[in-house]
């Protein structure tokens, strides 16, 4: 199924009049304390974020996995999938490919699907903690860590045939992800088990093309349970450092351990010029992969700001790439994934409200209630008509979901796709 603009236009017409009245009384408000409308409108319509190719399809836990009818069963559908979330949305411009899950089979065709669509292939991520069908070497006891020098090899050899397969998609990044850790003290070397992943990651940062970057996740536990190789920001910061100048440390919201503040961690990491990738997603207890924004809003927010202020501060940090990283398991995903857009939107527009200028003065007058007051101001500001107008210059959807619903897309997939087609994903 594709959403033509006809269609968009036809359901935007009814919500017209009503969002206008919004967007003015907003936006009056708004420049009359000094807000430049139409260039928060350019950012937020800039504001481009890649969807997984592992989320479309109903996620699953090690209890089990529920199925969501007419999920897409290839890479093209998953391009198509993206394809009806971009038309809605303006938002989800990108696809981040999983490999070996989404190899193509005919590169052209692919790419000319994506490009009918007007989606770009973000990063492609390798896989090293499944094992593959007919590998030699098993990722049981780790890849890029493993004692054992040919497992290591392996997965060397894969992230560079990964890198291979971007190229000639016109990926720009490759993301690794590793699951590599111990379930038991005693288990591993930590010392051992951090070296060979540092020499097995410089390895492939040779085979990276000059105008590459890798985003290198931490993750402090799961699927190890006792400890994880690369546990925190601050060693795969060493990691990166380690490799060179186009490897960078990639934050995803889901993997710190509760209460951490990733705000700070965000920061940190921009000042040093080494943010390179961000996952959203949000959660309660760990890497929970919930809908951005439906536990933690204020959370997402602290985080926008210093997203913001390194945007705005730090051109030695490259601009980073954004992506979703979630699961659904009870949700329509795509839908779930139109509440993740808006999320991220507003949370980003929110952040770009506060006034940076008296923040900095209020901070200088340790005017602490003051500071509290510049940010939670920003917060309080109901910026959706903001986000409708990016949408609807841009062609989207003023109501991304309501469309969605009205248009009855999931109904439209099942009878195209079936009731049981199966996504490969998380
Ligand atoms: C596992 O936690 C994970 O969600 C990582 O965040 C990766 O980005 C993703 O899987 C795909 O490998
Ligand atoms: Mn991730």
């Amino acid at each position: 199924m594709k959403i033509t603009p006809q269609h968009i236009q036809d359901i935007n017409h009814s919500y017209l009049s009503d969002h206008k009245d919004g967007f003015d009384f907003l936006t009056n408000s708004l420049a009359a304390r000094g807000h430049d409308i139409p260039s928060i409108l350019k950012k937020l319509g800039d504001f481009q974020v890649a969807i997984p190719s592992w989320a479309l399809g109903a996620g699953g836990t090690r209890f089990g996995r529920f199925g969501f009818q007419g999920e897409p069963a290839s890479l093209e559908q998953k391009i198509d999938d993206v394809g009806i979330l971009h038309a809605l949305t303006q938002t989800a411009g990108a696809i981040s490919l999983h490999i070996p899950w989404d190899v193509p089979k005919d590169y052209n065709a692919i790419k000319e699907r994506a490009a009918a669509h007007r989606i770009l292939f973000d990063a492609v991520n390798s896989n090293t903690f499944q094992d593959q069908k007919n590998a030699k070497g098993s990722y049981k006891f780790g890849s890029l860590s493993n004692t054992n020098k040919s497992v290591r090899e392996q997965a060397i050899a894969h992230n560079k045939e990964v890198i291979a397969i971007g190229e000639r998609l016109g990926s720009k990044s490759l993301t690794v992800w590793l699951a590599d850790g111990a379930n038991f003290p005693g288990q591993s070397n930590f010392q051992t088990a951090l070296q060979h992943t540092q020499d097995s990651l410089q390895q492939i940062y040779k085979a990276l093309p000059n105008d590459w970057k890798v985003f290198i996740e931490y993750k402090p536990y799961e699927p190890n349970f006792y400890s994880t190789v690369i546990q925190d920001w601050g060693t795969s910061y060493m990691l990166a450092t380690a490799c060179g100048e186009k490897a960078y440390t990639l934050v995803d919201l889901g993997h710190h351990l509760p209460n951490s503040n990733i705000e700070q961690i965000v920061s940190t990491l921009m000042l040093q010029g080494k943010l390179g990738g961000f996952h959203f997603n949000d959660s309660k207890y760990g890497d929970d992969d919930l809908t951005v924004g439906s536990v933690k809003p204020y959370a997402l927010f602290l985080i926008f700001n210093a997203l913001v202020y390194g945007m705005e501060n730090n051109p030695q940090n490259p601009y980073p790439a954004w992506m979703i990283d979630a699961s659904h398991n009870i949700k329509d995903p795509l839908e779930d994934l139109i509440q993740s857009l808006e999320a991220i939107q507003e949370a980003y527009a929110k952040a770009l409200l506060i006034d940076q200028g008296l923040l900095r003065q209020a901070q200088e007058a340790h005017d602490v209630t003051l500071c509290q007051e510049l940010l939670q101001d920003a917060y309080r500001t109901d910026v959706r008509p903001l986000l409708r107008q990016a949408r609807l210059d841009g062609g989207g959807s003023l109501h991304p979901l309501k469309a969605y619903r009205e248009l009855n897309v999931r109904r439209q997939l099942i009878q195209e796709r079936g009731a049981d087609s199966v996504a490969t994903g998380l």
